[in-house]
């Protein structure tokens, strides 16, 4: 509530005046006649003094006039803040898809790799070699960049079929990766599928299962098998098998952090005639981790990779980022527990066409 005292010579101006200060729902309190002050006052005639109340809440009409103005102009500001919005929204998405078209036809692959596990750096890289190549073709259809994109994903990957001279063949690596099945799995081809004499020996100190694995297999199959404990124990077992076209070295899994284990192992391969040795790793292992293993059991010189478990993994840029860092071989891949249906000779092309989602 505000309330304000008037002095007015009569009573419509200090309506007039109360209307247009307190807005036309003020009221009256009070009215009396006053005079002035001191000896002007007896010559004067006397002033009408006005007390008048209006309620605050209620806008005097100047004041609600101007609410109103003031509501259009934020309105205005609102739209117009609006429309600068969608403007720089616009010119962002422009600005996004001219970086994505300069950055050419391929960058879509990048992030296809990315999203399959391939490092990005090695992504990246990637990218750039195909685009200092290609950067001026802008035209290229997706088949074409597709077919780019495969040929440069097969350079970095290094496959290699096995020498046909290859006699020893020795499978390292972590514990339940696939060596024994692994193993099973190139018997059966060797023996049923290439009429080859196959021979088997188990290195086996740590756990009597591993070698039952082996024996139960050799029995089923009626390959010989040997069990070797010790180093010094292996020109016997090699004696014994000299009849064989082939011999497949099973070794029990050693944890890669284990640098006890490791070592020992390499002393039992260190005895043997010119051995193809497989590190098998599964598909599934994380790439960080790939690089431990592979660089703990580079103790044990192995030339080959396997890569088993593919059937268990979705993406599979770890083989790429395995392939690209190393200089190894893969020599199989393996895609299930059937012995011997799940196991293949790796192929280059059909790695890329999985590591680019195919
Ligand atoms: N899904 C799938 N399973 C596999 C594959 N290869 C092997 N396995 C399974 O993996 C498990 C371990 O296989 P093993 O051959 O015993 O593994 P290992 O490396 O010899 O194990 P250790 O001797 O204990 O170190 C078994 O259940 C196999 O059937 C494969 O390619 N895909
Ligand atoms: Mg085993």
């Amino acid at each position: 509530m505000k309330i304000k005292k008037y002095c007015v010579d009569n009573i419509q101006e200090g309506m007039q005046l109360i209307k247009k200060e307190l807005g036309p729902d003020a009221i009256i309190i009070q009215s009396r006649k006053v005079r002035e002050r001191g000896w002007r006052g007896f010559f004067t005639p006397p002033k009408i003094e006005i007390t008048a109340a209006a309620d605050t809440a209620v806008m005097p009409f100047q004041a609600a006039l101007a609410g109103q103005e003031q509501a259009k102009a934020e309105d205005k500001l609102h739209k117009e803040l609006s429309e600068l919005k969608q403007l720089v929204s616009r010119l962002v998405s422009g600005q996004q898809r001219r970086e994505i078209e300069a950055k050419g036809p391929f960058y879509q692959w990048m992030q296809q790799l990315i999203a399959h596990d391939v490092e990005e750096e090695l992504a990246q890289q990637i990218l750039a070699e195909i685009h200092d190549k290609f950067a001026a073709d802008n035209e290229l259809s997706q088949e074409v960049v597709a077919i780019i994109m495969q040929k440069k994903i097969r350079e970095k990957l290094r496959t290699e079929e096995l020498p046909d001279n290859a006699r020893i063949l020795v499978f390292v690596g972590p514990t339940g990766v696939g060596k024994t099945t692994t193993l099973a799995k190139l018997a059966a081809r060797f023996a049923f599928y290439q009429n080859k004499k196959v021979g088997m020996i188990t290195i086996d100190t740590y756990r009597v299962g591993a070698v039952d694995q082996l024996r139960t297999y050799a029995d089923i199959t009626g390959m010989p098998v040997e069990v070797v404990m010790a180093p010094k124990e292996m020109a016997a077992a090699l004696e014994k098998l000299s009849a064989c076209d082939i011999i497949l070295v099973d070794t029990a899994g050693r944890n890669a952090k284990n640098t006890m284990q490791v070592s020992e192992l390499a002393g039992f391969l260190s005895v043997l005639p010119a051995p193809e040795i497989f590190l098998v790793l599964s598909a599934t292992t994380k790439t960080r981790d790939l690089y431990m293993i592979m660089d703990k059991f580079s103790r044990v010189n192995y030339n080959r990779l396997i890569f088993t478990k593919l059937d268990e993994t979705t993406t599979y840029g770890a083989i790429l980022n395995v392939c690209a860092k190393t200089n190894y071989p893969v020599t199989y891949i393996t895609t299930g527990q059937n012995v011997p249906d799940d196991l293949e000779v790796a192929h280059s092309e059909k790695l890329a066409n999985l590591i680019l989602g195919g």
